[in-house]
């Protein structure tokens, strides 16, 4: 892709206060064009650091969780004419000075997605994943591998980018509020046939930076074995789902598209 390409980092926040700052400060700003906070309703300052930082902030009126939040964030970032969007947790868990190489691939046209991977970083267990969490990991990514058929070293990164044809196309909005969202948009790029790579980024873990405990874990590790059956149910025509088969396009209001798919439309 041509330099001149609109990159949007996308902050799903919620209880950032105290690593917002620091995530911001770590974004190479030469190649980020606007980054857009969306907050949950945070019971924190984050909404009162992000103005401070000049982001654009979108605060949602109601709790949603996580997958609701990359909903919002996600929209907000086709409005506004992105050609890639990064995600970045806001929480300092991924190395934000990473995003150049991670929308790299995009750039160069040889992917729609690409993960952070912090398997291929290396150090995963001594950079802080607790070792059920690693397992876990890695048993959800095999079974991931072998239905999708595909050898990716990890599905579970938040660090992630996409393309605005990968966003204008897959119908995210189907997908759950929950944290599975992220799996579930991952088997939607597999479904609509879409490039996935990976590059390699170092794994942090400390105190802000994971709110999923073992309850959590155990119910996001459920759906995704879900997902991955969902997935292969629709490939083999047992049970055709809307998520796998309907284009963003199909779903949101006509009063809508314009706003959303503007580009789409100019081109
Ligand atoms: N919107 C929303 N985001 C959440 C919620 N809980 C966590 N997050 C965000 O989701 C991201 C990932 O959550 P986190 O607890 O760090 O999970 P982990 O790092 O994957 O263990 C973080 O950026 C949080 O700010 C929630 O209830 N709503
Ligand atoms: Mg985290």
């Amino acid at each position: 892709m041509p330099e001149g390409e609109k990159v949007i980092v996308v902050m799903p926040a919620y209880n950032a206060a105290e690593t917002l700052e620091k995530t911001y400060k770590d974004l190479p700003g030469e190649v980020v064009d606007e980054i857009i906070l969306v907050d949950d309703v945070s019971q924190d300052e984050t909404v009162e650091i992000a103005h401070r930082l000049g982001l654009k902030v979108i605060i949602h009126v109601q709790n949603t969780g996580y997958g609701g939040n990359q909903k919002t964030c996600y929209l907000e970032a086709l409005k506004d004419g992105a050609d890639i969007v990064v995600m970045l947790h806001p929480d300092y868990q991924y190395d934000s000075t990473l995003v150049p190489q991670l929308i790299q691939p995009i750039r160069e046209g040889k992917a729609d997605l690409v993960l952070g991977s912090r398997i291929l970083g290396g150090g995963t267990l001594a950079g802080g994943m607790p070792l059920y969490k690693y397992l876990s990991n890695r048993f959800l990514t095999l079974a991931e591998n072998l239905a999708f058929r595909k050898r990716l070293s990890e599905y579970h990164t938040g660090f992630r980018a996409y393309s605005r044809r990968f966003l204008a196309t897959v119908p995210f909005l189907l997908n759950s509020d929950r944290f599975v969202f992220d799996s579930q948009i991952l088997a939607q790029a597999v479904a609509f046939g879409f490039e996935i790579t990976e590059i390699p980024v170092p794994t942090r873990y400390f105190e802000e930076a994971s709110s999923v405990g073992f309850k959590d874990g155990v119910i996001y590790g459920i759906q995704t074995l879900g997902v991955v059956c969902k997935y292969l149910l629709n490939k083999f025509g047992i049970l055709r789902s809307d998520q796998f088969q309907k284009k963003l396009s199909e779903i949101v209001s006509r009063y809508h598209s314009p706003s959303i798919f503007r580009r789409e439309m100019d081109a």
